[in-house]
C-alpha cells in the first residue's frame, strides 16, 4: 500500500508516483495588476503538482486536490471561442451527431462545461432543445447572449437528477475537456448515467496520456486536469457505472492528440474501440514500466530548453512568447522562464490582456505587441495551435521573427 490517496475512480490503493513538477500556482489563475501590488501581504497560493498511477484500473491522476471552486470559478479566465480550429471542430461535431442520430425540435442535448457555448449554439439552427451546464459565471452568461440555457452548477448525481426532473432525459450529453477537471469522478459519471436516455449517446473529449507520455506534453499537467486518461481507464470506469466504451475516435492535432469516447447503455463495442483497447495494451499504458523514464524526459526537455533561450539571449536576441495558455503556465514555471529570459506574453483573449501569468508574472498583451516590438524569437507556449498561430503571424515571420516550439522538443521552426 503507498501513502497516497486512493485512486479517485477506483478507489484502488497503491497508487505510484513517476512525476514531480514541484510546487506551482493555479496555472490559470493570472493576475491584475492590483493583485499584483498585493502579494506582499497576501502571497500567491502553491500547490505541489505530482502525477500518479493506478495499477488497479490504469488511471493517470494528480496526487493534490484543489478545490474546484478555486479553480474554475475564482480563477477562470477560459474561454472556449478564441480559436477558430476548436470552433470548427465543434461545428462538425454537432452536424455529425445531428445527422447521424436524427435530432431535432424532439430531442434534447446537453453540454457539461459548456463553457461561453461555443458548442451547443451549433444545435440551434436545427431546432435541437439545448442545455449547458458550467460552474463559470462569466461563461455562463457569454453563452446566453448567444441563446444557450444554462445552468451555473458542477455536474454531478444531484444536478443530473433535477435537471432529468425538470427537462427529461438527454438524447445526447456533450462533455468535452471536463472529466479531468473533476475531483469527484464517480459522483460526475454516475450523473451522465443519471441523464442520459437509455438509448442515449454521450460523447467525452479528452487529450490521450498515450500523446501526454510519448510526445512529452508534461505541460498539460497542471491542478485542473485531476486526470490524464486511456481508453483502458475509461472503460472501466464508465462500466462501474452501467455504460459502455463503444467507439473511440482519435483527433491528433487537437490539444496534443485527443480522443472521443462514445458511452452508451447498451453494450455495441465497435471493432475500432476494440483495436484501441488493444493497442493500448501493446504499448503498455495499463503498466507501470511505461510512465517510468518520464520524468527523466522531462527534465531532459527543461535543460534543452533553457539551454537554447539562454544562449539566444546571451547573443543578445529578445524572446516574447505566445499564449498565455493553462499549459504555459506549467511551461514557464517549471522550466523557470521569467522577466529576465521572456519580454512578454501575447493572447488574443481579451480578458487576459493586461494580467500576469501566474507564478513568473509575465505581462500578458494583446497580439498586436508582436508586430509593434518585433521581438527576435516567440516561444509557442500554446504550441496546440502551432500551425493556426504561425499561418496568423505570416507578417512577424516575414520582418525576420522566428518562431520556437517546446514540445515534444525544444525547436526553432523554419
Ligand atoms: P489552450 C485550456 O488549457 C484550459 P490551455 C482547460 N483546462 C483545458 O482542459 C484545455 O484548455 C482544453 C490563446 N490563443 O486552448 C487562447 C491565441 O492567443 O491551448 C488561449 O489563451 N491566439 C479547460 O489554457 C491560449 O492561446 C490563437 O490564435 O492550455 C490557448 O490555450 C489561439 C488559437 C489561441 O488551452
Ligand atoms: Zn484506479
Amino acid at each position: 500500500m503507498s501513502d497516497l490517496p486512493p485512486c479517485r475512480s477506483c478507489g484502488g490503493e497503491d497508487l505510484r508516483a513517476f512525476l514531480s513538477l514541484g510546487t506551482t500556482p493555479l496555472a490559470d489563475a493570472l493576475l491584475t495588476p492590483a493583485r499584483l501590488a498585493s502579494l506582499d501581504t497576501d502571497p500567491e497560493p502553491t500547490f505541489p503538482l505530482d502525477v500518479a498511477f493506478c495499477p488497479q484500473c490504469s488511471l493517470v491522476q494528480i496526487t493534490e486536490e484543489v478545490p474546484p471552486q478555486q479553480l474554475f470559478v475564482d480563477n477562470y479566465l477560459y474561454f472556449s471561442s478564441f480559436s477558430p480550429m476548436l470552433l470548427a471542430h465543434s461545428k462538425a461535431h454537432v452536424d455529425g451527431l445531428v445527422a447521424s442520430r436524427g435530432l431535432g425540435p424532439d430531442h434534447l442535448a446537453v453540454e457539461l462545461a459548456s463553457n461561453d457555448g461555443y458548442l451547443l449554439k451549433h444545435f440551434l439552427p436545427h431546432g435541437v432543445r439545448v442545455l449547458g451546464v458550467d460552474p463559470a459565471p462569466d461563461q455562463a452568461a457569454a453563452a446566453r447572449e448567444v441563446g444557450v440555457p444554462t445552468v451555473e452548477e458542477f455536474f454531478g448525481v444531484d444536478v443530473a437528477r433535477r435537471l432529468r426532473a425538470e427537462h427529461g432525459a438527454a438524447d445526447v450529453i456533450i462533455a468535452n475537456n471536463v472529466m479531468a477537471h473533476v475531483p469527484q469522478l464517480n459522483d460526475f459519471v454516475g450523473g451522465i448515467a443519471e441523464l442520459l436516455a437509455d438509448d442515449g449517446l454521450a460523447t467525452v473529449e479528452n487529450p490521450w496520456v498515450s500523446d501526454l507520455i510519448e510526445h512529452g506534453e508534461f505541460d498539460t499537467v497542471y491542478h485542473e486536469h485531476y486526470y490524464y486518461y486511456s481508453c483502458t481507464a475509461v472503460d472501466a470506469l464508465v462500466r462501474r457505472h452501467g455504460m459502455y466504451l463503444n467507439d473511440v475516435e482519435y483527433f491528433p492535432e487537437l490539444h496534443g492528440g485527443t480522443l472521443r469516447w462514445h458511452i452508451g447503455k447498451v453494450e455495441a463495442v465497435t471493432d475500432r474501440a476494440r483495436r484501441m483497447l488493444a493497442d493500448e495494451h501493446a504499448r503498455g499504458v495499463d503498466s507501470y514500466p511505461y510512465y517510468a523514464d518520464f520524468a527523466e524526459r522531462v527534465e531532459q526537455t527543461r535543460s534543452e530548453l533553457l539551454e537554447l533561450l539562454r544562449g539566444l539571449k546571451a547573443e543578445g536576441a529578445s524572446i516574447a512568447a505566445y499564449g498565455a495558455a493553462a499549459k504555459g503556465s506549467t511551461m514557464v514555471n517549471y522550466v523557470g522562464l521569467g522577466t529576465d529570459v521572456l519580454d512578454f506574453v501575447v493572447d488574443r483573449n481579451t480578458h487576459k490582456q493586461g494580467t500576469f501569468m501566474p507564478g513568473v508574472h509575465l505581462p500578458v498583451r494583446g497580439v498586436e505587441a508582436l508586430l509593434e516590438t518585433q521581438p527576435d524569437y516567440c516561444l509557442i507556449l500554446a504550441w496546440n495551435f502551432t500551425d493556426e498561430i504561425v499561418e496568423q503571424q505570416a507578417e512577424y515571420t516575414a520582418r525576420g521573427g522566428r518562431f520556437i516550439r517546446p514540445v515534444p522538443r525544444p525547436v526553432v521552426l523554419a
